[in-house]
């Protein structure tokens, strides 16, 4: 849920960008057709109308390849965005997999409250950085040996958001905690 709310607002946002672009880009075409235009009044005005119908031209071509751009970078952000991802109950236990490589994939991880969990990171980056993962809500802070898998277990008592990061704080992910209804409504 909380998810979806972000991505709502994050789309909002990139489409504000996408059109303060595109009208940014538009202007600078205005411009530039202007331009053009006093250009061919001071060299030869019978030619104008002749020549406006170039700029108009490129002004839909600048319009169409806006859009296009838009649909673009709207596609790219809905699809190829990081998901969540649900942990699954095997025998009693939450696990999932995180990869640890130039942060944590997945950096969103759903569970639910009041069974126990297991992450187990994986971690590829051979960078000290993401040596150690803190999970400070579970008082947890644990080496990560390269091309190892090391699982990390607690078990979250209430719902809320709790992050885990790397020892400096700097790579970040979060364990979302669901109550074990929401969970279920979601399935
Ligand atoms: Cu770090």
């Amino acid at each position: 849920m909380i998810y979806k709310k972000k991505i709502v607002v994050r789309l909002t946002s990139l489409s504000l960008i996408m059109s303060l672009a595109l009208s940014t880009v538009l202007l600078s075409s205005q411009g530039n057709v202007n331009a053009q235009m006093s250009m061919e009044k001071t060299e030869a005005g019978r030619a104008k109308f002749h020549h406006l119908e170039q700029p108009l031209g490129l002004q839909i071509g600048v319009v169409v390849g806006g859009a296009a751009l838009i649909a673009l970078e709207l596609w790219w952000f809905v699809f190829s965005k990081k998901q969540a991802h649900k942990a699954e109950a095997k025998q009693g236990v939450q696990e999932l997999t995180i990869t640890v490589d130039g942060g944590y994939e997945p950096s969103q991880v759903i569970v639910s409250a009041g069974q126990p969990v297991r992450l187990n990171f994986f971690r590829k980056d051979p960078s000290r950085c993401l040596e150690t993962v803190v999970l400070p809500d579970f008082h947890i802070a644990r080496d990560l040996s390269l091309n190892h898998v090391t699982a990390v277990e607690f078990t979250p008592e209430k719902p809320g958001q709790y992050t885990f990061t790397c020892g400096m704080n700097m790579f970040r992910g979060v364990v979302e905690v669901e109550s074990p209804t929401v969970a279920k409504a979601n399935g």
